[in-house]
């Protein structure tokens, strides 16, 4: 994959409480271009594997629970210098430091229950697509 693509998801609370619509319309009014897009749910172990840098963290127990509790809806996104870009989109991972006019600013409710992923590299962004997605299903 290219820079021009990332990889995002919205969270289990955030399905859930029927953001799926207000976050895509954020997401393409961005200028983001959808590639791919799904609504599947993770197992623990999953999350976990997807989150698996994070092992160790305080708060890794939290979040496998927190995003295995219900529906994710993922998603390939394009756009030129997408990962940074996205990374802008969303705000910061606090929503009490994310800026107006973020998604997470906008949908999330604690560090935790923060509305979306955003892949945070180029090489991430391929790998974290690749976990949902197959080449088939780009287009
Ligand atoms: P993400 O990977 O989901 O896009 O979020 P991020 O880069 O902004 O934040 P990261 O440090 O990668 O953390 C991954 C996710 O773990 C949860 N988290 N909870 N309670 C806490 O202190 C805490 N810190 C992180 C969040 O759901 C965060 O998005
Ligand atoms: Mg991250």
């Amino acid at each position: 994959m290219a820079n021009n693509r990332t990889y995002t998801m919205v969270k289990p609370h955030a399905v859930a409480d029927n953001q799926v619509g207000g976050i895509v319309k954020m997401i393409e009014e961005g200028g983001f271009r959808i590639v791919a897009m799904k609504k599947t749910q993770l197992t623990a172990a999953q999350a976990g594997k997807f989150y698996e840098v994070h092992a160790g963290r305080p708060f890794y127990g939290e979040l496998c629970e927190m995003m295995s509790a219900g529906p994710i809806v993922a998603m390939i996104l394009e756009k030129d210098n997408a990962v940074a870009d996205f990374r802008t989109l969303i705000g910061s991972t606090d929503p009490a430091e994310a800026a107006d006019g973020t998604i997470r600013k906008a949908f999330a409710k604690s560090k935790g229950e923060n509305a979306v992923h955003g892949s945070d590299s180029d090489e991430n962004a391929e790998i974290e697509s690749s976990f949902f997605f197959s080449g088939l299903e780009r287009y």
